[in-house]
């Protein structure tokens, strides 16, 4: 029986989904594409955060470039798997759960793509991006378009693409394509520790934040102000609300203070 592609399970309140197929340096295929569908499709009710990674030395080399080559796929096939890619990395980006993900090795082409729907990115040493789609002869078809453009401005996506540029994990963090560098090897472990620190937010906040702020970001700023203002409505009425506030009112919560800087 062969071994799935993508696994979950839970350490604490954090559901980790592992690519697993380090063999194939995690590309995915639309065996991999199912089951991440799958896997954030219905995470354990009880997980407040996920972390995401990727067995082996990289996290993800992106499209199964030897799938496509062997499929012959048409223009309509080829649109209807981007259209898969969108709607799964959606349910990453928009299921209400702050997502973690932990980088190592290469993070390129549709593996950028994935890493980009995620909320926060913990990369170490040895991690790299680049988007090679180009020198192959394709195009990006996960979202680059749209959320890597964002992040790094879509100026930065043209010559990223048009040279071939391979980014470090320094140049990376300065990018925003990942927030932290872990020490060597590490990426994993810190990006749990991030998400368990992060499941101790209130659900309702987290939800508020993952799901409303990139959807606000695309509206003018009248509707933006005005969907603020539901979102804040909602959460600053719920339910642990009184319980949060209270302990700041009666001095036991801790203060805001500065953090060392991340490596
Ligand atoms: C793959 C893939 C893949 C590895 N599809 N099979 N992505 C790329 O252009 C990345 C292409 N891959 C690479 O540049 C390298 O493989 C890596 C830098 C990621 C890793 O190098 P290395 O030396 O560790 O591994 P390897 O020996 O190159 O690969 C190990 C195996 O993984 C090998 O298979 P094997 O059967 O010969 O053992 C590789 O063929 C296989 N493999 N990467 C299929 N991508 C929605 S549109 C998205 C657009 C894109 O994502 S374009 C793809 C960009």
């Amino acid at each position: 029986m062969s071994e799935k592609n993508v696994t979950v399970h839970m350490d604490d309140e954090v559901a980790v989904v592992t690519l697993n197929r380090a063999a194939k340096r995690n590309a995915i295929d639309e065996q991999t594409l199912a089951e991440l569908d799958a896997a954030f499709s219905s995470l354990p009710r009880e997980a407040r955060a996920v972390v995401l990674t990727g067995k082996g030395p990289h996290f993800c080399a992106g499209l199964d470039l030897k799938e496509h080559h062997d499929k012959e796929r048409t223009a309509v096939d080829f649109m209807r798997v981007c259209q898969r890619w969108h709607t799964t990395f959606d349910k990453i980006q928009y299921g209400g759960l702050p997502v973690v993900a932990a980088l190592q090795g290469a993070v390129v082409g549709g593996g950028l793509e994935l890493a980009a729907a995620t909320h926060v990115r913990v990369a170490d040493p040895s991690t790299y991006f680049a988007l090679p789609e180009g020198q192959k002869g394709i195009f990006t078809g996960g979202g680059a378009t749209v959320r890597v453009a964002r992040i790094i401005t879509p100026n930065r996506m043209v010559e990223m693409m048009l040279t071939g540029r391979v980014l470090n994990a320094k140049a990376g963090v300065q990018l925003g394509l990942a927030h932290e560098i872990s020490v060597p090897g590490e990426s994993l472990r810190a990006a749990l520790a991030l998400a368990k620190r992060v499941a101790q937010n209130a659900p309702l906040s987290n939800y508020a934040m993952v799901t409303s702020i990139s959807r606000i970001a695309d509206m003018s700023a009248t509707d933006g102000m005005f969907a603020e203002s539901l979102m804040a409505a909602v959460v600053q009425t719920g339910a642990e609300v009184q319980t949060r506030l209270g302990a700041f009112v009666d001095k036991s919560l801790p203060k805001v203070a500065p953090q060392h800087a991340p490596a």
